[in-house]
């Protein structure tokens, strides 16, 4: 299969102003220090490292209403969503490490200014689209679809820090798969503006190869479009991705999570990653490591390792 982008560039945000723990800003050192950048050479696709984004501080951010850091999340949005559609301006597929799920505010943002095209699978635990006045956390990375769907722009203030922004997709654009713990006025919004779901209870139900193919004919029916993967790691059990903020119980399997990542991986559209949400501060060291070389498998998935193998170029059979 053709792939629409052929070269990688990885970029890291060690971010964690949308929600309490500090901890999530260690996710992309640990990701590379699992070798990411190797594993993607392995594949024999060009990759470029672009490093991590440094985000200034702003001491005086005081909350709006329940919403915490809203200077901090927004000027650091703006960075990313720039970082983002410049690595895919360079012509390649670009892989944002995390940092909390706030920072999909920004990926989302400059992905859909270099590919307005494109369509998003949210592969998550939660759908992340509380708006700033329906959270009952004021953690903004709770929120960040409600940023980006034009169709919730009258129901999302403009906070301090995010004058720069404009939505970006449209409602039909997205589809949310794995989840099973959203609070009643995320509920309220995906049914009053139709936002397609597949929960926990879908896949038990219809099975993921089922839920996975009416996800993208929903979203990408001709699979012509760009895609963009938003994985919250919390999408997959506790069991395999302890050291997240919020594990939830009963989630995707290890199996399952790499099957998604290799099905989409193969329409050879995928052009946006974002892993999200490792915190390699909590849990224990054992914990710990299975959450980070999960996330690494399901990278090196998405971009073409196969579980059956893959083909080896130039290989010479040893003649007897
Ligand atoms: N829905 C809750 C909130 O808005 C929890 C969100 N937590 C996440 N989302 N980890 O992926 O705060
Ligand atoms: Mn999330
Ligand atoms: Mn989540």
């Amino acid at each position: 299969r053709r792939l629409l982008y052929q070269d990688v560039g990885v970029i890291g945000f060690p971010f964690s102003k949308g929600q309490p723990q500090p901890g999530v800003r260690s996710g992309p050192a640990a990701i590379r220090n699992a070798g990411l950048i190797e594993k993607i050479h392995n594949l024999e696709r060009d990759v470029k490292d672009y490093g991590d984004l440094d985000f200034e501080y702003i001491a005086d951010d005081p909350p709006y209403g329940l919403i915490k850091n809203p200077r901090n999340v927004g000027a650091a949005n703006k960075k990313i969503s720039a970082a983002v559609s410049n690595v895919i301006n360079d012509n390649r597929l670009c892989i944002s490490l995390g940092g909390d799920h706030a920072m999909s505010i920004g990926t989302l943002h400059g992905h859909a200014t270099a590919r307005p095209d494109m369509c998003v699978l949210w592969i998550d635990a939660h759908v992340d689209i509380n708006t700033p006045l329906t959270s009952m956390t004021g953690n903004i990375h709770g929120t960040p679809v409600s940023f980006v769907v034009h169709e919730l722009k009258d129901y999302v203030p403009v906070l301090p820090g995010f004058e720069w922004m404009n939505t970006c997709i449209h409602a039909k654009d997205i589809a949310f798969i794995g989840v099973r713990d959203i609070d009643p006025g995320e509920r309220y919004i995906m049914e009053k503006f139709g936002l397609v779901c597949y929960s926990i209870h879908d896949i038990d139900h219809l099975g993921l190869v089922e839920v996975l193919k009416r996800a993208m004919d929903n979203v990408n029916p001709n699979r012509d479009r760009p895609i963009h993967i938003s994985f919250d790691i919390d999408a997959l059990d506790p069991l395999l991705a302890q050291s997240t903020g919020t594990p939830v119980y009963g989630g995707l399997t290890f199996r399952e999570g790499m099957y998604i990542v290799e099905e989409v991986g193969s329409t050879g559209m995928v052009t946006g990653i974002d892993m999200v949400e490792v915190n390699p501060e909590l849990g224990t060291k054992f914990e710990q490591n299975v959450t980070v070389n999960t996330a690494v498998d399901v990278l090196t998935a998405a971009l073409g390792k196969r579980r059956h193998g893959n083909i080896p170029t130039g290989y010479v059979l040893p003649k007897a």
